[in-house]
């Protein structure tokens, strides 16, 4: 049998003091009391501590697209530490940063090839509101210093990032203290409009002339830039209307604000595109990256930025001063940099973001399949990531997703979930017998916790 009995929980857990570590975003007392955990990681499986196998439907967590376990990262990196584990990037370098920002550059749009590192989605995203920021001054428009962010998005957990993020529990405890001259446009999800689409919905698109409200409202020259995920992940996979997102850049064109992609989640390969900006040929001005950018195998995040950001801002300053004063202690750490080219090496190597395009079709009929299935209020997909939200119980949200969740686990099969929805973003190297695995796992779960 595949489940986890008590006892064997007793057993792994007796030796081990798990009062120490406070859980990020976790139900500390609820996981503690009953555990879940790995301790090994091999292409598309995890395997607990007590020796099963888990197939990984969400790369770990939306981040390791080359499959766990890469060799070739794990030499990279392993031979970057034996040679210089460490130098500073303030006013000093080292060749294996520079080699990793031009891989970096030459997989994102035309021209969107200055790339500033940091070691997280957070810190990327508050690089690229402060980026934002400069540029504006460095045009003699200091004034614009209002940011436009989403309702239920996810930008990370920086002061920066929750200010223009619209995930509520995220916000609640540390409201009154969130940066001033934030505003909000509304998501894009529309169930009754659009549940079940294949793909981007066809309803929705005007719901970027929201912004030009916005725009009205506070007056275009006080607003620096528009912040958005692509694909929203973490709120559930919410997807961008067709039409949606042009329109939003010639909004923030004609208003001369600046447009930025969090692509920390759509990023490598996640839909069939190095960038959710070259799969949906829509071009920002700044991009936020993390996650895939070295397979998750040391923390890394990065912001590209459009060559004519970069100028104004570095060709901007004084010769001889510091253009952005800005970066952090482990900017392009030399492993995280090593790790980042022997993953941008898989990816090319093995074509990975060409299989997940041509992945895409069979999860969107696997996913799919799932309609009718009891509580099943609506499924959405894009590349290879999905979500199935179900109807919530009553007087108790998020209870039935968790269920499943912890159904999904029992029998070998790892998938995420937010309030009452399931998400999936597979590694890149999944195979049709790991889709049917995942949703047959799935039905089964659903249909338990009905
Ligand atoms: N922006 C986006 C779009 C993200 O998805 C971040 C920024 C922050 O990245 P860091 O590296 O600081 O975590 C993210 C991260 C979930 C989940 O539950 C999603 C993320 C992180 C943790 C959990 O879906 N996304
Ligand atoms: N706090 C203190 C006291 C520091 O000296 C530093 C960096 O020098 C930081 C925070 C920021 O750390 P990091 O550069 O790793 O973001």
């Amino acid at each position: 049998m595949n489940t986890i009995t008590d006892a064997k929980h007793l057993e792994q857990t007796t030796e081990l003091d798990m009062s120490n570590f406070w859980m990020p975003f976790t139900a500390n007392k609820q996981f503690k009391a009953a555990p879940r955990m790995f301790k090994k990681a091999k292409g598309m499986y995890y395997t607990t501590v007590d020796d099963r196998q888990v197939i990984d439907a969400v790369a770990g967590l939306w981040c390791v697209n080359a499959g766990h376990g890469r060799e070739e990262i794990v030499q990279a990196v392993t031979q970057q530490m034996s040679q210089m584990d460490y130098a500073p990037t303030f006013q000093m370098g080292h060749p294996i940063a520079f080699e990793a920002a031009t891989r970096l550059a030459q997989i994102m749009p035309a021209d969107m090839d200055r790339i500033f590192f940091t070691n997280s989605g957070s810190e990327a995203v508050d690089t690229a509101l402060k980026i934002a920021l400069a540029y504006h001054r460095s045009r003699g428009e200091g004034q614009r210093t209002r940011l436009i962010g989403r309702e239920r998005g996810y930008h990370g957990v920086g002061f920066g990032g929750i200010s223009v993020g619209g995930i509520l529990p995220n916000r609640k405890a540390f409201s009154a203290n969130m940066i001033p001259g934030v505003d909000h446009m509304p998501a894009t999800l529309n169930i009754e409009k659009a549940a079940f689409s294949r793909g981007q919905p066809a309803w929705g698109g005007h719901l970027a002339d929201e912004l030009e409200k916005i725009v009205a409202l506070h007056d275009a020259s006080t607003i620096a830039a528009v912040i958005i995920e692509p694909v929203s992940g973490s709120a559930g996979v919410l997807l961008p209307p067709q039409g949606y997102l042009q329109r939003l850049r010639d909004i923030c064109t004609k208003h001369g604000i600046l447009l930025i992609f969090d692509e920390v989640i759509t990023g490598f390969g996640r839909l069939g595109k190095a960038t959710a900006s070259e799969f949906f040929g829509v071009t920002p001005d700044l991009i936020t990256m993390a996650k895939a950018i070295n397979n998750a195998a040391i923390p890394m995040g990065a912001v590209a930025a459009h060559r004519n950001v970069h100028d104004t801002i570095v060709h901007g300053g004084p010769a001889n001063a510091i253009e952005l004063f800005h970066g952090y202690t482990y900017s392009a750490h030399p492993a995280a940099a090593a790790a980042c080219i022997a993953t941008q090496d898989i990816y090319e190597r093995e074509a990975l973001f060409e299989r997940s395009a041509a992945m895409a079709p069979v999860f969107e009929k696997a996913i799919h399949s799932l309609k009718g299935e009891p509580n099943v209020k609506d499924i959405r997909n894009l590349g290879l990531v999905g979500s199935i939200e179900l109807e919530s119980r009553e007087g108790a949200p998020g209870t039935r997703a968790y269920d499943a969740f912890l159904k999904c686990f029992q029998n070998g099969v790892m998938v995420r979930f937010t309030g009452d929805t399931l998400a999936f973003s597979p590694p890149l190297i999944v195979e049709e017998s790991h889709i049917d695995q995942i949703f047959e796992t799935v039905r089964k779960a659903i249909r338990e916790v009905a």
